[in-house]
C-alpha cells in the first residue's frame, strides 16, 4: 500500500452517514448527544464469553462471522450509536509476521522483541491482502449495520512500539522511552515504520465501508508535550495524513493526556478523546476550535448506584455544554472493565439519550 496521501478514492457515502454520531464528530446538530463505549465488545459481556469459548483472542479477530457477532452485541443490547470493530492493536502486526500472541490475564506479547536496528526489518508495510479477513468482516458488518456507523481503529506508533519494545504490556515503558531518548535514529525509523502499518491497516477498514476511525495512543500520556512534539507526533501525524483524503472522521485518543490535548489535535484529529481528568469545557479550551471532543466519565463511576451515574454523566453533558448544540460523542474516559455490570452501561446509553435530547 501506498504511503502518500495522493489520489485517494473517496469512499461512498454510508447509510449511517446522517447519524447522530457522525453528525456530533461533524459538528452537526444531533437529535441526542451520541453515545458509544470504548471496549463496549468484550470481555463484560456473557454473550461475548459464550461465543469465544477455547477460541483464542487473535484467532477470534480472524473469523468474519464471529467478529461480525461480537461487534454487534453491544449495540443490540445497549442500543449505542456507534460499532467498533473487534480487533486488537496487535493484530497488523501479526499480519506483517511478528510472532504476538495475545495471554489471557496479561495481554499482548511479543516473543521476540524489537530492539536494534536488524529487527526493524521484520517490520514490513502491511497489504490489504494480508488481511483479507479484516476487509470480508467490515463489509459483512456494514450490511448487517444500516444507519448505525462502523468505527475502525488501530494502535498508534508510541502505543504500538512499547508493546514491541517491552515485549508486553508495561506500567513506566522504561526499555521504550531509554530508545527514544538514547536513540533518537533509531527510534524515528520504528515509529516511521509503525505509521506505515497502521495507515495501512485503517485504510483497509475505511476501504471496507468504516465510516469513521480511532487511533488509540493508549500511553502515550506518559510523556511530556515537548517529548511528545520531538518524537512522537510526526508518526501519528502521517498516519492520519494518509487517510485525510476519505473523508471520515479521525478520532485521537489516549490516556492522562491532559497536558497533550492541544498536540494530540494538532497532530491531525477531528475528534480528540479525553479522559476523565480534564473536564470537557477544559479540555475544550485546550483542544481549540472546530473539533469536536469525546469523552468522558470515569469508568469506575459505573460501579456506584444509578444515582450517582446520573449525575456523573449529567456533569458530563454540562461540560460538554461549552462546546454549543453539537461536537461532542460521549464516551467513558477508558474503556469498559470486564467486570462491569452491562446493565448499568444500557441504562446510561437510555439516560444520556434523554438527557441531551434537543
Ligand atoms: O481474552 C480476551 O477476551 C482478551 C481481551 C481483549 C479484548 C476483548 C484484548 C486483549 N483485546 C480486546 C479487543 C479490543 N482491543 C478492542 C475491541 C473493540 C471494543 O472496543 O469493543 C479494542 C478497541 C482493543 C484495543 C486495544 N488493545 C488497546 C487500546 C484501547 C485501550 O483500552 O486503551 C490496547 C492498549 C490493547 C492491548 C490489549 N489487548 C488486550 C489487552 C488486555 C490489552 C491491554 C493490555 C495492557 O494493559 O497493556
Amino acid at each position: 500500500m501506498s504511503e502518500t496521501t495522493a489520489a485517494q478514492p473517496s469512499v461512498r457515502r454510508t447509510a449511517a452517514h446522517d447519524s447522530a454520531f457522525l453528525r456530533a464528530c461533524r459538528h452537526e446538530p444531533v437529535p441526542h448527544t451520541p453515545v458509544w463505549f470504548m471496549r463496549q465488545a468484550g470481555r463484560s459481556l456473557p454473550e461475548y464469553h459464550k461465543v469465544r469459548e477455547g477460541i483464542p483472542m487473535l484467532e477470534s479477530c480472524m473469523r468474519p462471522e464471529l467478529v461480525k457477532e461480537i461487534t454487534l452485541q453491544p449495540v443490540r443490547r445497549h442500543k449505542v450509536d456507534a460499532a467498533i470493530f473487534f480487533s486488537d492493536i496487535v493484530v497488523p502486526l501479526k499480519a506483517v509476521g511478528i510472532d504476538v500472541e495475545i495471554k489471557p490475564g496479561v495481554g499482548p506479547v511479543i516473543a521476540d522483541p524489537i530492539r536494534t536496528r536488524a529487527d526493524l526489518q521484520r517490520l514490513r508495510p502491511l497489504e490489504p491482502e494480508d488481511v483479507g479477513y479484516v476487509t470480508e468482516a467490515v463489509g459483512l458488518l456494514v450490511d448487517e449495520l444500516g444507519d448505525t456507523p462502523l468505527i475502525g481503529f488501530a494502535g498508534a506508533p508510541f502505543t504500538l512500539a512499547s508493546y514491541l519494545i517491552e515485549g508486553g504490556p508495561s506500567k513506566g515503558h522504561e526499555r521504550t522511552k531509554a530508545m527514544m531518548y538514547g536513540e533518537p535514529e533509531l527510534w524515528a525509523e520504528l515509529v516511521d515504520r509503525l505509521a506505515v502499518i497502521t495507515a495501512g491497516f485503517l485504510k483497509v477498514q475505511i476501504e471496507a465501508g468504516a465510516s469513521a476511525i480511532q487511533l488509540f495512543d493508549s500511553w502515550v500520556g506518559s510523556l511530556a508535550p515537548d517529548d511528545y512534539r520531538r518524537s512522537v507526533m510526526a508518526g501519528s501525524a502521517k498516519v492520519f495524513d494518509a487517510v485525510a483524503g476519505y473523508g471520515v472522521p479521525r478520532i485521537h485518543f489516549g490516556v492522562g493526556t491532559g497536558e497533550l490535548l492541544g498536540l494530540m489535535g494538532e497532530a491531525g484529529a477531528d475528534v480528540v478523546g479525553v479522559d476523565w481528568r480534564v473536564p470537557l469545557d477544559v479540555a475544550a479550551g485546550r483542544v481549540g476550535l472546530g473539533k469536536a471532543l469525546q469523552g468522558n466519565l470515569d469508568p469506575a463511576v459505573l460501579f456506584a448506584p444509578t444515582s450517582v451515574v446520573e449525575t456523573k454523566a449529567r456533569e458530563v453533558l454540562h461540560a460538554a455544554s461549552a462546546l454549543g448544540t453539537s461536537g461532542h460523542i460521549f464516551n467513558l474516559g477508558h474503556g469498559v472493565s470486564p467486570s462491569m455490570d452491562p446493565d448499568a452501561l444500557t441504562r446510561l446509553v437510555a439516560f444520556v439519550h434523554e438527557a441531551s435530547a434537543r
